[in-house]
């Protein structure tokens, strides 16, 4: 049996979008920061860093959410992963580019915009952030000129892990309505069933 720990509502999201695109069963342990469960001895067992994401499949623990979404590929749906090397090599690419670059100034918006009353938000760190976000949007609606997906013919783990993180710019409020390519590219996305059957584990 497969155990995800952690909520769909956090960056453990990406893996259990690629849970409910495997098709594999599995089971949610949902870790109570407040409670500090996250760094409890039994959860530090799982994962030393006392994080979540992690997922046990059996005797296999594994932490860090793009490493997970590797591995439900390689174990339950490896055409995520790309068919030649090439393939598997660019879905690694955006895979990285998604969490390395896309990510951080997402996540110092929406650190600042969600979790920050308004009275005491950082307006430098929001327009640093809200400076760097175009130009990574734009290189990536370019790459989607003329293509429906990123690598490849059709939806691979690439796809799932960058929009994942575009889909951040809904929570920080950042305008897409420039970026015509990532638009239609998550309108397809969006109508995935996997992606349906995850949004409603968020509610
Ligand atoms: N790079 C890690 C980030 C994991 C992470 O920071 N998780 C947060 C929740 S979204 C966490 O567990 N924070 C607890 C802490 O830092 O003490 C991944 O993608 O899995």
């Amino acid at each position: 049996m497969i155990t995800i720990y952690g909520s769909p509502k956090s960056s453990a999201g990406r893996c259990f979008w690629c849970l409910e695109e495997s098709g594999v069963s599995y089971e949610t342990k949902t870790i109570d920061f407040k409670a500090g469960e996250h760094k409890s001895e039994e959860f530090l067992k799982i994962n030393r860093n006392g994080k979540v994401p992690a997922l046990q499949d059996g005797d296999f623990t594994i932490w860090e959410s793009l490493a997970i979404n590797n591995y439900i590929a390689d174990a339950y749906k490896p055409e995520l992963l790309g068919t030649t090397a090439q393939e598997r090599g660019l879905v690694s690419q955006w895979s990285v580019w998604s969490v390395a670059d896309l990510q951080v100034p997402m996540i110092d918006a929406f650190i600042q915009l969600v979790f920050v009353p308004e009275p005491h938000r950082n307006a430098d760190v929001i327009a640093k952030a809200f400076e760097k976000i175009p130009v990574m949007l734009a290189s990536l609606d370019a790459e989607l000129q003329g293509n429906d997906f990123l690598v490849a013919d059709r939806f691979t783990l690439a796809d799932l892990n960058v929009s994942f993180v575009v889909g951040i710019c809904d929570d920080i409020k950042f305008d897409l309505s420039a970026y015509n390519n990532i638009n239609q590219w998550r309108a397809r996305i969006a109508k995935r069933d996997g992606l349906q059957r995850y949004k409603a584990l968020c509610k």
